[in-house]
């Protein structure tokens, strides 16, 4: 691209007017061209999905748009990760052996999942064997699915402050159950901070779904190494 900072300001303002008019259409066929013009998946999630769904929660938060303005993103966006930037992932991976065995899934109270499937996807193709649980898990869901699954991470997504609590709560339950060694636990999305999560004993922090990759991959070398 010959001015990259020009063109996300384009491609921005055009995924917002496409939400704007709840037009999926408009918004696909945007990453779509963008795709087609070398663009990665990533790059157009990072560069152009990520700022204006920070925007549109920044002007929620001032009460500048409203719960109508955030579900026609979710919509809008929801059709682009699904018919453009996920099968192009996709296509682009294909490792087959299994990197670590992860259960993935929104807390408890919590429905937001764009951030939480771009980390599932981004795990899975990179190898990792993911159960995807999913919003408004349970605490009790996500260490029974761990168990019976004989996962190594459990990954957890929360977006709310009110749904922040449940990831202690897993903690709790696993270190009452004298489990909290058996799987590592991590969590993401926007109230979570590298601070937060140190203090809350996770086992490491990732500001987004590539970083996850590379802590996933960290965690599972420890592992291995561990256990020769
Ligand atoms: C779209 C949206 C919605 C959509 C969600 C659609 C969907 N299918 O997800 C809908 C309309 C449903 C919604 C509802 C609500 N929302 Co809302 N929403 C948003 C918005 C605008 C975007 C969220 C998003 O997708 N971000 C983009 C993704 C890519 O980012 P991300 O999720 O953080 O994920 C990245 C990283 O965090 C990380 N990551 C994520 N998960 C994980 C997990 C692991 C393990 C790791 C390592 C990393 C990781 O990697 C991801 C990729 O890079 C945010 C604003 C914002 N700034 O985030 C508000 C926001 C999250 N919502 C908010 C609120 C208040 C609500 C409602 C309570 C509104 C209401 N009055 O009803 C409800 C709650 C419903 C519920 N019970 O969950 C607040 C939360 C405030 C707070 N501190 O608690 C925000 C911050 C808006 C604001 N500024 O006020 N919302």
């Amino acid at each position: 691209m010959n001015n990259p900072d020009t063109q996300w300001g384009e491609m921005q303002a055009q995924l917002r007017a496409a939400i704007d008019g709840l037009d999926e259409d408009a918004a696909v066929a945007l990453a779509q061209a963008a795709l087609a013009q070398g663009v990665t998946p990533l790059e157009f999630f990072r560069n152009v999905v990520e700022p204006v769904l920070t925007a549109i929660g920044d002007a929620f938060s001032r009460l500048e748009v409203f719960l109508p303005d955030l579900m026609r993103a979710g919509v809008v966006v929801k059709a682009v990760q699904t018919k453009a930037l996920e099968p192009a992932i996709r296509a682009s991976g294909g490792v087959s052996s299994s990197e670590g065995r992860v259960v993935i899934g929104t807390a408890q109270g919590d429905i937001h999942d764009i951030g939480k499937n771009m980390v599932a996807l981004m795990l899975q193709v990179n190898g990792f064997t993911v159960t995807d649980l999913g919003t408004n898990v349970s605490t009790a869901a996500f260490i029974d699915v761990a168990r019976r699954e004989n996962a190594d991470i459990i990954a957890m997504s929360s977006l709310l402050t009110t749904s922040l609590p449940f990831v202690k709560d897993v903690l709790a339950r696993l270190d009452a159950a004298g489990e909290r060694a058996r799987f590592m636990v991590i969590a993401g999305g926007a109230p979570v901070t590298e601070a937060w999560s140190q203090a809350a004993g996770l086992n490491g922090f990732a500001e987004d779904a590539v970083e996850a990759v590379a802590l996933c991959r960290g965690l599972m070398a420890k592992r291995r190494e561990a256990a020769a």
